[in-house]
């Protein structure tokens, strides 16, 4: 059964995330299947790609797979890590990616919408930001990432309590572009996706890298960059980030020292 599914309608790219049984958690296997699915989309030259989970969906992806996190003193998201390599994908599609959410949103997942180009949900939808409650240090690159949709004091929040976050906030927040009732959330997003396909696409090409490139342009000298690094290093070789992982897999809460 393939994870992710994959179609054209007219000038727009539908992707399916299609692993309800785990929640389309994002494993190293989906992702493959998603970042193949995201190149068949360029070469078909669509206008625009609606990434969406099943229809009614409860939870539209539980991040990251945290079965494949590494627990041997290994960076948990490097830059060749699957989650930054679709991260990557999306950023570089010369065209607009809609993110359709259905269900809930969690970790990585998060970053996964908000890597999208425009974000549309329903009122029942959540975001929780998790690193903190796995106890992985999330990578400097996707923290610049969610900058670019989220707001500083909301980022916090979302980081420091791993607490959901409700649509309408994150509407009222700038971190969504709209919030539609869930049985007009396809016709609107298709609008959406015709609308985008009635406009020239080699300029929507150019300034959505216009965008990219000027949204995470950020001074950081090569000695800060290398801090940081060594500062979650020291997160991800900690006993709490073991605890962390493996609560998750005991089904427990997590009981972090600080150590
Ligand atoms: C592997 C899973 C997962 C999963 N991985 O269904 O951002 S960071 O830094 O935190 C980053 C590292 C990251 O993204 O970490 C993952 C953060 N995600 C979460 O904390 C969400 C974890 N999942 C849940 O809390 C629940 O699964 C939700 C609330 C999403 C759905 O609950 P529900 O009761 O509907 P189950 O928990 O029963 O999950 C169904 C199956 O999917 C697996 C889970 O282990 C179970 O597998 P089995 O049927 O084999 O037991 N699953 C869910 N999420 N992130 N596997």
């Amino acid at each position: 059964m393939p994870l992710v599914l994959r179609q054209v309608q007219g000038r727009t790219g539908i992707v399916s995330l299609n692993h309800a049984a785990k929640r389309n958690a994002l494993s190293r296997d989906l992702i493959e299947e998603l970042i193949g699915a995201l190149s068949e989309m360029k070469a078909a030259s669509v206008r625009s790609v609606i990434l969406r989970a099943e229809p009614g969906a409860a939870v539209w992806s539980a991040g990251h797979d945290v079965t494949e996190l590494p627990t041997s003193g290994r960076d948990p998201l490097s830059y060749d890590d699957p989650l930054r390599r679709v991260v990557r994908s999306i950023e570089f599609l010369p065209m607009p990616v809609i993110a359709m959410i259905e269900g809930t949103v969690w970790g990585g997942a998060c970053e996964l919408a908000m890597t999208c180009d425009l974000a549309v949900a329903t009122p029942e939808v959540t975001f929780a930001f998790t690193p903190t409650r796995l106890g992985v240090p999330y990578n400097t690159a996707g923290i610049v990432n969610m900058m670019k949709s989220i707001g500083v004091p909301l980022l916090k929040e979302m980081l420091f309590t791993a607490r959901p976050i409700s649509a309408e906030r994150a509407l009222r927040l700038g971190m969504i572009n709209d919030v539609v009732p869930r049985d007009e959330l396809e016709g609107f997003t298709r609008q959406l996706a015709d609308q985008i396909a009635e406009t020239s696409p080699m300029c929507v090409t150019l300034m959505k890298e216009e965008l990219r490139i000027l949204s995470k342009s950020r001074p950081m000298s090569a000695e800060t960059f290398e801090r940081l690094q060594g500062q979650r290093r020291h997160v991800y070789d900690s006993r709490d980030y073991r605890e962390g992982i493996q609560s998750f897999l005991e089904k427990r809460r997590p009981e972090f020292t600080g150590e």
